[in-house]
C-alpha cells in the first residue's frame, strides 16, 4: 500500500502519519505539504527516515499530477482549516479547499487511484441546542462560514467524480479533533496555552454553543478502517458522542490544571457562529464495526495538556502571532 497523505505536517494529517508507522508498517508514506502557517516540518522529525517528505502546493498540478500517479491512495487532509480565518480572508480557503481538492480529483482520474477524502460535520450547518436528531450521512448540506463552504464544496466535487467519472472515492466528515500538536489558534490548545502563558482562557459570546469532541487518534482510527473496508462512493461520519459546550470544556481545562473554575474571560462572538454540531456514528460502528478508544474526555484533555506542558518550544514559535491575530478582533 503506497500512500500520499496530503496536508501531513498539520495536526490531523501528522497524527494519522504517526498512528499508520504505528499500526500498519507496511504502508508507505509520502507526504505533501505546504508548510504553510499551520505546517510544521518539525513535527515529523522524529520519523523522517520513515517517510518521504515533499515541500509543495496542492494547487501545484503538475506536483500533484506526479505524486498521485506514483501511490495508490490518496488520503486528503490537506486544507486551510480555521473558521476565524476564513471570516478575516476567505480566498485562500477557496484556493485550498476547493482548486486543490479539484487538481487531486482529476490526477486520481487520470491515472486510476484512489481516494479518501477528510471533511468536516460543519458543512451539514448547526443544529438546535434542544434538537433529538444528530447529523447523518443523508443531513442536506448547510454551511455557514467560508471554512465550512468550501468544505462543502469539495465534498460535492468528490461526489460528483464518483457518479461522473466512476472515480473510487470515500468521503468522512469528522466532528471537532483535539489532541497532540493541534495548532494554537483552536478552542483547546488556546485555552491550555494562555494558562500556561499566566493568562486567562477566553469564552466566545455566552460559550453554549456545543462541539462534538472526538480524540484525533480515534479520528484517524476511523480512517484507518475506512481504507481498509470502506465502500466506494460512500460517506462515513465519525464522531464519537463527545458533545460538550464551550463553558464547560474551559471549565474542565481549568480544574485539571489547578485553576479556579470561573478564571475565565468572555470575548467578542465569532459572527455566524454555529451553534451545535452532533455526529451520529452509527453507520461507521455497525457497518465497518469501528470503536472510540478514548472514550473518557477528561483523560484524554489531562493526557492534551501534558503534551502542551511538555512541548513548549513546538506551540511557542506560533503563539504570538495568533494572539495579535485574536487582539485585533477583539477575540
Ligand atoms: P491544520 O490546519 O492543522 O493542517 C492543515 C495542513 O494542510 C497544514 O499542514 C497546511 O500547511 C496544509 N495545507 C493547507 N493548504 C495546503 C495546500 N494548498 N497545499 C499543501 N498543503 C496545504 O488542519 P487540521 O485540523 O489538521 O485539519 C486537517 C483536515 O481535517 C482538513 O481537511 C479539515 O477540514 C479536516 N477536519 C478537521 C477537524 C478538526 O477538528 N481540526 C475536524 C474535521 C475535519
Ligand atoms: O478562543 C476561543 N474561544 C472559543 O470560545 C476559540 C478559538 C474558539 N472558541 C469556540 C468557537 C467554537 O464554538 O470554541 C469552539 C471551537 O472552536 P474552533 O477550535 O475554532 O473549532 P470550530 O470552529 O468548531 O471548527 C473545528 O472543528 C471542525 C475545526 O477548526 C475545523 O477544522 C473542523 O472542521
Amino acid at each position: 500500500m503506497k500512500l500520499l497523505v496530503t496536508g501531513g505536517a498539520g495536526f490531523i494529517g501528522s497524527n494519522f502519519v504517526f498512528l499508520v508507522l504505528t499500526e500498519r508498517p507496511e504502508w508507505q508514506i509520502t507526504v505533501i505539504d505546504k508548510l504553510g502557517y499551520a505546517g510544521d516540518i518539525e513535527t515529523l522529525d522524529s520519523i523522517k527516515d520513515k517517510i518521504q517528505f515533499v515541500k509543495g502546493d496542492i494547487v501545484d498540478n503538475e506536483l500533484v499530477d506526479k505524486l498521485v500517479s506514483e501511490n495508490n491512495i490518496v488520503v486528503h487532509f490537506a486544507a486551510e482549516s480555521h473558521n476565524d480565518n476564513s471570516l478575516t480572508n476567505p480566498w485562500p480557503f477557496v484556493e485550498s479547499n476547493i482548486i486543490g481538492t479539484f487538481n487531486i480529483l482529476e490526477a486520481v482520474r487520470r491515472h486510476k487511484k484512489r481516494l479518501h477524502h477528510i471533511s468536516t460535520d460543519e458543512v451539514y450547518g448547526d443544529l438546535e441546542l434542544d434538537d433529538p436528531s444528530k447529523f447523518t450521512p443523508t443531513t442536506p448540506y448547510n454551511p455557514s462560514s467560508p471554512y465550512s463552504s468550501t468544505k462543502a464544496g469539495s465534498d460535492l466535487l468528490v461526489r460528483a467524480w464518483v457518479r461522473s467519472f466512476g472515480i473510487h472515492a470515500t468521503i468522512s466528515n469528522c466532528s471537532n479533533n483535539y489532541g497532540p500538536r493541534q495548532h494554537v489558534e483552536k478552542f483547546i490548545p488556546r485555552q491550555i496555552t494562555e494558562i500556561l502563558e499566566g493568562r486567562k482562557p477566553k469564552l466566545y459570546g455566552t460559550g453554549e454553543n456545543v462541539r462534538d469532541w472526538i480524540h484525533v487518534d480515534d479520528h484517524n482510527s476511523a480512517v484507518i478502517a475506512i481504507i481498509e473496508k470502506g465502500v466506494s462512493g460512500e460517506t462515513y461520519l465519525i464522531g464519537a458522542n463527545g458533545e460538550k459546550n464551550n463553558k464547560s470544556v474551559i471549565e474542565t481545562i481549568l480544574k485539571l490544571m489547578g485553576k479556579p473554575m470561573d478564571e475565565y474571560e468572555h470575548v467578542n462572538d465569532r459572527p455566524g457562529h454555529d451553534l451545535r454540531y452532533a455526529i451520529d456514528n452509527s453507520k461507521l460502528t455497525s457497518e465497518l464495526g469501528w470503536k472510540p478508544k478514548y472514550t473518557d474526555f477528561e483523560e484524554g484533555l489531562k493526557q492534551t495538556i501534558d503534551w502542551y506542558r511538555n512541548n513548549a518550544s513546538w506551540w511557542q514559535k506560533q503563539k504570538s502571532e495568533t494572539e495579535s491575530k485574536y487582539a485585533e478582533l477583539g477575540r
